[in-house]
C-alpha cells in the first residue's frame, strides 16, 4: 500500500429519511472509521468523506406519509444522523449533504460535461404513470411482484428480497404506491448512460485488474458483467431532486443514484480547496465503504460516470459488507425491528466503544451476521471487562501499590520477556495486515490477543505472590505489563477510540503514534502513571432484558391492530383433528377463474386422484409460476361450488401479518398422496 501518496475514503451517504441503526454502523461507518484512524496514526494523508443523501423517492415518500415537505424531512434526519455518528466517534473530515449549493453545482456541471461530450443517449420510452396522482411512478413509487423470486412487495428499482435490481416494467402486477391502482404507460424522454459501451473496459478493469477485491464484491460485479450491461437512465420525472440543467427539461431531475456518488466529490470540495488531488491524482487511493446493496452503483455505474467525464481516477477498492441481522431477523425500519443509534446512546451512555467493539467483532464481512443482545452482553462482560479491562487494571493497580505508580526498572529479563517482545511485534504486523486488507474482525481479534498475552503473563508469573521474595522480578513483570498496556492504548485507537484515549490518559501517554506499535519500551523507566480507572463495566441481565422487551414491544406496536397475531381458537379433540384428511399433492394445471380477481382453478394430483380445487390465491401467485409445486390439501372437505366450478378440497396456506400468503409444504419433496398428521 506504500505506492500511494494519499487516501480518499468514502462511506455510503445514508438516505436522510430516517435515523441510523446498528446495521449502518456495522456495515459501513465503523469499518471505514477503523481504516481511516489507522491511516492517520500512521501519518498518512487521508480524508474521510460522507454526508446525507437527500434526494430520491425514499425521501418524498416519507414526506408524503408525514404530510410535510421533503426539505423538512431531510433537515430533521440530517441533523440526527450527523449527531449519532459524532457520538460514536465516526471521525469524518466532513459530513455534508446533497442539498447543499456546492453539490447542486458540482452535480449539474458533471451532467453537463457528459452531455456535451455526447456521453448520454436521449431516448423516449413508455413509463408507468398514475392517472389519479398525475405523476410518473419512478423507482419506489411503484411496487409489484418480482419476476425472479415472486416477492410481491418488490419495488420499481429493486427487489429487496432477492437483491435483484429491476426496471419498473419488469414487475408483475404493478401497482402505484400513491393510489394503490394499476398504472398506465405514458411516453417520456430521458437521458441514459450507455453502460453497454463501457462494458469492455469495465471487464478488464474489474475482472482482470482487481482480482483482489472481496469475493462478494467481485462475484456480484462478475455476474452483472456476464449478463451484459444495459443503458441506464440518469434522469427522472419527479419534483424533488437536482433539476436537469438543460433547456426543455422541465419537471425532470437527476436520478438520485446519479447525483449521490458525485456527493463524495462535492463534500471534498467543501472540505478543502485542494480537493482535486483527492480525486484526480493517480497517486491517490480511493476506497468506497458500502453495503452490498450498493455494489453495482459503486463498482460499475459510478466508475463509468467518472470515466465518461474523463478527469477523474477510479476507486482502487470497494470493500462492501454483507448485512447485519438482529435477533435472527432482518433489520426493518417499517417493522421497527432495529437498534437505533440515538436510542442506544440514551440507554447506554458512555458505552459507545462497547457497541463499536461488538459490531466489529461480529461484522458481516463475508456473510450476513446476527446481532443479539445476549452476545452484546457476553462480549462486554467476558471480553472487554474480563480480558482487556482486567489486564489493564491489574497492571495499573499493582504498579501503584508496589511502586507508587512509577514505571520500574526491568532488571531481570529472561526468555519469557523476550518472547513477549517478539509476540508484540508479530501481533502488530498481523493487525496491520488485517486492517490493510479490510479484515477488521480479525484485526480486532489480534488486538485482544495483546490483552490475552498480558493476562497470561500475569497469571504465569504471579507478581502478587512473589513481591516479598523476589521484588526485582516483580519490577520486570510490571515494566513489561505496562508496555503491553501502552501498546493496547496505541493499537486500540482505531477500534475503541474513547477507551483508548482514557487508557492513554491513565498511562500519561503522550500522543499516540502507530510507529510505536509493537515496541516494548514505550513508557520509560521512572515515568509517572496517572490514576487508575476502570475501562469497562459489567452489563447486568436487567439492562439486556429491557432492550429485548423494548424491541419486541415496539415491533408489535408498529403493526396495525388488525394484523397482530390471531388469538388461539378453542380446543378441539384429537378425534376432531383426525377426521381431517390432509394429503400432499402436486399442482398440475392452474388458470385464472374468469371475471374474478382472487380465484385460481387448480388441478391437483393428490395421489388418490386428479381433482379440481378452486383457491383464493390469484392475487399472490401467477398460474404459470406454481405449476409443479407441492401443496398440502384437505381432501375430505365437502365439495363446494364456487363461481360455477365444483371445488374438491382446500389448499393449506400460511397467512402472515401483512396478509401475504405462502403455501404450506413439506420441508422436502414427498410422494403425492402422503398423509399430513
Ligand atoms: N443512499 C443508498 C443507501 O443508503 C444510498 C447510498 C448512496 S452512496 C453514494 O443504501
Ligand atoms: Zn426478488
Amino acid at each position: 500500500m506504500n505506492e500511494f501518496e494519499r487516501y480518499t475514503v468514502t462511506a455510503a451517504l445514508p438516505y436522510a429519511n430516517g435515523p441510523v441503526h446498528i446495521g449502518h454502523l456495522a456495515g459501513v461507518y465503523i469499518p471505514a472509521d477503523i481504516y481511516v484512524r489507522y491511516l492517520r496514526l500512521k501519518g498518512k494523508d487521508v480524508i474521510y468523506v460522507c454526508g446525507s443523501d437527500e434526494h430520491g423517492v425514499p425521501i418524498t415518500i416519507k414526506a408524503r406519509q408525514e404530510n410535510v415537505s421533503p426539505q423538512a424531512i431531510v433537515d430533521r434526519y440530517h441533523t440526527m444522523i450527523k449527531q449519532s455518528f459524532e457520538a460514536f466517534g465516526i471521525s469524518f473530515d466532513i459530513y455534508s449533504r446533497t442539498t447543499s449549493p456546492i453539490h447542486y453545482q458540482t452535480a449539474s456541471e458533471f451532467f453537463l460535461t457528459l452531455y456535451r461530450k455526447n456521453e448520454f443517449i436521449e431516448k423516449e420510452s413508455e413509463q408507468y404513470y398514475d392517472e389519479e396522482a398525475q405523476q410518473f411512478l419512478a423507482d419506489r413509487y411503484i411496487m409489484g411482484t418480482c419476476p425472479h423470486c415472486g416477492n410481491e412487495r418488490a419495488y420499481g428499482d429493486q427487489c429487496e428480497k432477492c437483491g435483484t435490481s429491476l426496471n419498473a416494467t419488469d414487475l408483475i402486477n404493478p401497482r402505484s404506491v400513491l393510489s394503490g391502482k394499476p398504472p398506465v404507460l405514458r411516453k417520456t424522454s430521458h437521458w441514459y448512460l450507455p453502460l453497454d459501451k463501457h462494458e469492455s473496459w469495465l471487464k478488464q478493469w474489474i475482472l482482470e485488474e482487481h482480482k483482489e477485491w472481496k469475493t462478494n464484491v467481485y462475484g456480484q460485479c462478475k455476474s452483472w458483467l456476464d449478463l451484459g450491461l444495459q443503458p441506464r437512465a440518469v434522469s427522472r420525472d419527479l419534483d424533488w431532486g437536482i433539476p436537469v440543467p438543460l433547456e426543455n427539461a422541465k419537471g425532470k431531475v437527476l436520478y438520485v443514484w446519479f447525483d449521490a456518488p458525485i456527493g463524495y466529490i462535492s463534500a471534498t470540495k467543501e472540505l478543502t480547496p485542494n480537493w482535486e488531488k483527492y480525486w484526480k491524482d493517480p497517486k491517490t487511493r480511493i476506497i468506497h465503504f458500502i453495503g452490498k446493496d450498493n455494489i453495482v452503483f459503486h463498482c460499475i455505474v459510478f466508475p463509468a460516470m467518472l470515466k465518461a467525464h474523463g478527469e477523474f481516477i477510479l476507486p482502487d477498492n470497494v470493500p462492501a459488507n454483507e448485512f447485519l441481522n438482529l435477533e435472527g431477523d432482518k433489520i426493518s425500519t417499517s417493522r421497527n425491528w432495529a437498534v437505533w443509534l440515538h436510542e442506544y446512546l440514551n440507554d447506554f451512555p458512555g458505552k459507545e466503544d462497547v457497541l463499536r467493539y461488538v459490531l466489529t467483532a461480529n461484522a458481516p464481512e463475508t456473510k450476513d451476521n446476527d446481532f443479539t443482545w445476549k452476545d452484546f452482553q457476553t462480549r462486554n462482560n467476558s471480553e472487554l471487562v474480563a480480558i482487556l479491562g482486567n489486564f489493564v487494571n491489574r497492571a495499573m493497580v499493582l504498579t501503584h501499590k508496589y511502586f507508587d505508580g512509577i514505571v520500574p526498572h526491568p532488571a531481570q529479563v529472561g526468555s519469557y520477556e523476550n518472547e513477549i517482545k517478539e509476540q508484540l511485534k508479530t501481533l502488530r504486523f498481523s493487525i496491520e495486515d488485517n486492517i490493510e486488507n479490510f479484515r477488521f474482525r480479525e484485526a480486532l481479534k489480534e488486538y485482544m490477543n495483546i490483552a490475552r498475552l498480558g493476562n497470561k503473563y500475569l497469571a504465569d508469573t504471579e507478581p502478587w505472590a512473589i513481591i516479598k521474595t523476589n521484588p526485582e522480578y516483580v519490577k520486570t513483570i510490571l515494566y513489561y505489563s505496562l508496555q503491553i498496556a501502552a501498546n493496547l492504548a496505541i493499537m486500540g485507537e482505531p477500534f475503541l477510540p474513547f477507551s483508548s484515549k482514557k487508557l492513554a490518559n491513565m498511562l500519561h501517554l503522550p500522543q499516540s503514534n502507530w510507529n510505536l506499535a509493537g515496541d516494548i519500551n514505550i513508557l520509560p523507566v521512572g515515568h509517572q502513571l496517572g490514576k487508575s480507572e476502570l475501562l469497562f463495566e459489567k452489563i447486568e441481565d436487567a439492562a439486556i432484558e429491557k432492550q429485548l422487551e423494548k424491541l419486541h414491544q415496539s415491533n408489535q406496536s408498529n403493526i396495525p391492530a388488525s394484523s397482530i397475531v390471531e388469538p388461539q381458537k378453542p380446543h378441539v379433540s384429537y378425534d376432531d383433528f383426525s377426521k381431517m384428511d390432509i394429503r400432499v399433492g402436486t399442482i398440475i394445471e392452474a388458470e385464472k377463474v374468469a371475471k374474478t380477481k382472487k380465484l385460481l382453478k387448480l388441478t391437483i394430483d393428490t395421489g388418490i386422484d386428479k381433482r379440481t380445487v378452486v383457491s383464493g390465491i390469484a392475487e399472490y401467485f401467477e398460474p404459470e409460476n406454481i405449476i409443479g409445486r407441492q401443496v398440502c390439501i384437505l381432501v375430505n372437505l365437502e365439495p363446494r361450488e364456487i363461481k360455477g366450478i365444483v371445488s374438491h378440497g382446500m389448499i393449506l396456506m400460511a397467512e402472515d401479518r401483512d396478509g401475504r400468503l405462502e403455501f404450506v409444504v413439506p420441508s422436502a419433496p414427498v410422494t403425492s398422496g402422503s398423509q399430513v398428521k
